[in-house]
């Protein structure tokens, strides 16, 4: 019976393991109201764990589990008016972006 319950644990730990992935997503964040604009709309997304993005490298970093998927994500991030990778962020939210937030505001 021990044996067991110590099997049961060592599985139940595995599987629990395996939920949480973590991916870098390269964003067109300019500054900290981006940072502060992507992880809360992130943040707020059912199954992401944590998310925190650098300004400097603009790398979003997010940890999710397996009831949301990355493309869910970067359409987050496209829809309050940022790239995500490969997807582009959407016009209409781009240009409502502070112009400072906007590609290259800090030039
Ligand atoms: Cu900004």
């Amino acid at each position: 019976m021990k044996k067991l319950i110590v099997l049961l644990v060592l599985v139940s730990s595995f599987a629990f393991a395996g939920e949480i992935k973590t991916t870098s997503i390269k964003t067109s964040a300019e500054c900290s109201k981006c940072k502060a604009r992507i992880e809360k709309a992130v943040n707020g997304l059912d199954g992401v764990k944590s998310s925190s993005l650098d300004v400097k490298s603009k790398v979003f970093t997010v940890s999710y589990d397996e009831t949301i998927d990355l493309a869910k994500i970067n359409k987050t991030i496209n829809n309050i008016g940022y790239d995500a990778d490969s997807t582009r962020a959407d016009e209409t939210a781009y240009k409502k972006l502070p112009k400072c937030c906007k590609v290259d505001g800090h030039k």
